[in-house]
């Protein structure tokens, strides 16, 4: 069994974790006797480091919200780098040191103004992707009248090795503390991932309507939605060399491709395919049978509808991987890229778990695909989309086996819930 680690992709930053200010009085402060009582709701520290791109605070951002909207939780989640996730959150003041935003107290975690304030502490303390608390927390933590529940979320994989690491305690080496690993995942045994109660309706409700595809359509590229046989594609990725040759597959195609380009790491290539310097948000391409639409970076409650428009989802990292997956479209998954290609056997772990079920020559041409987008190669588009109604019945089966493993705010919940003494 592997040493217990955070997967984190990246070493966190070596500066040192910055501390926490004094919050207010709702929350349990070291040595007061205060405790909820049954009928009280809990309170949780969200603790997020944003090393790069959006996907700490993505996952981070959506948990605050479900445990607070669904749980009834008092949510505070912290957050390093307000900028960032200001560009899911619009809403949120980046001057602000602390703000409600949609029922969580959101505070930009970082060096102390005032040494010494009172730090209060959570019932629950959830440290995601081994962000690292501040010494001064942690030593409050430890004066805290009911040591709080202390749980560190780490990065979603499909790996096996996952279940049996999943909630192991580990004894802090200095206080009377334990924090446990709450492993996210994909099969039975794991922490699950993170789908709202109200994301299927959602879904649902927008498929029904062509009234509001078109006005999606209409508000996000200034273009009607496209013609029955057009295949709609997202691409949401980082930079990627084997672009270049699905964008010549899908210019020669045989039918209508509309792609679907939120501005971000993959633009470049649109724009040196175009012969432009740029292909910045509401810019477009028509080159023989491809369109390209450019898109610009929207809320994180509105990226599900890109999904929800698209009949083919490209996606990355992990948040995004997670909600192609709820969209119940095939999708294609471009894996944080790791040193030593230490991300490959996780994409081979996913993949394990999606294609199961899907007929030999299906499974071989969606592996071929997703090794030849995350890896060297061309991906052979043709060979990749003959099998797309076979594709497109294992999304909606596979969605229904995700869905069994409970959601991950609810797991995690329940997990917390068992921890209080
Ligand atoms: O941005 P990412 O590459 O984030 C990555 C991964 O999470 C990776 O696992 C992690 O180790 C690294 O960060 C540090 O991909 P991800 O995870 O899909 O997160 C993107 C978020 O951006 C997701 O919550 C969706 C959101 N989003 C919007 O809110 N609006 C948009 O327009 C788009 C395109 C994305």
């Amino acid at each position: 069994m592997p040493t217990i680690r955070s997967s984190s992709p990246a070493s966190a930053p070596d500066a040192t974790p910055p501390a926490i200010h004094a919050v207010p009085a709702e929350r349990d402060t070291p040595g007061s006797t205060a405790s909820p009582s049954p009928g009280d709701s809990l309170s949780c520290d969200l603790f997020c480091s944003v090393i790069d791109n959006f996907g700490d605070i993505g996952v981070c951002w959506r948990l605050a919200r479900q445990l607070s909207a669904e749980h009834g939780w008092q949510v505070r989640l912290l957050v390093d780098d307000l900028h960032t996730f200001a560009r899911l959150c619009p809403a949120l003041d980046v001057a602000q040191a602390r703000q409600r935003v949609e029922g969580v107290l959101v505070e930009h975690w970082h060096e102390p103004t005032h040494a010494g304030d009172p730090i209060a502490v959570a019932d629950i303390v959830i440290e995601a992707f081994a962000c690292e608390l501040g010494p001064a927390y942690v030593a409050a933590m430890a004066r805290r009248h009911r040591p709080p529940v202390w749980l560190n979320l780490e990065y979603l994989s499909a790996e096996d090795w996952v279940a049996e690491c999943h909630l192991k305690p580990s004894p802090h080496a200095r206080y009377p503390l334990m924090k446990s690993f709450f492993f996210p995942g994909l099969s039975p045994g794991t922490g699950g991932v993170i789908k709202e109660r109200a994301l299927d309706e959602a879904r649902l409700a927008f498929e029904a309507s062509a009234a509001a595809r078109e006005a999606w359509w209409q508000q996000s590229t200034g273009a009607h939605a496209p013609e029955p046989d057009a295949t709609v594609i997202s691409l949401f990725a980082y930079e990627n060399p084997a672009i270049d040759g699905l964008l010549e597959q899908w210019r020669d195609s045989a039918e209508p491709i509309v792609l679907l380009v939120p501005e971000g790491r993959i633009s470049g290539a649109l724009a040196r395919f175009a012969g432009r310097s740029a292909f910045e948000a509401g810019a477009h391409l028509e080159c023989g049978s491809l369109r390209a639409h450019s898109l610009a970076f929207r809320p994180q409650p509105e990226f599900d509808t890109l999904l929800w428009a698209s009949h083919l989802n490209f996606v990355r990292g992990e948040d995004s991987f997670v909600r192609a997956q709820w969209a119940r479209r095939p999708f294609v998954w471009q894996i944080y890229p790791q040193a030593d290609a230490a991300h490959l056997p996780k994409l081979d772990a996913a993949l394990a778990h999606y294609a199961r079920t899907l007929p030999p020559a299906a499974r071989a041409a969606l592996g071929r695909f997703w090794h030849a987008w995350n890896e060297t190669g061309t991906p052979d588009w043709a060979d990749f989309w003959g099998h797309r109604h076979v594709l497109a019945a294992r999304a909606a089966t596979w969605a229904d086996e995700l869905a069994g493993i409970g959601d991950l705010a609810a797991n995690l919940a329940e997990f917390a819930k068992s921890q209080l003494k």
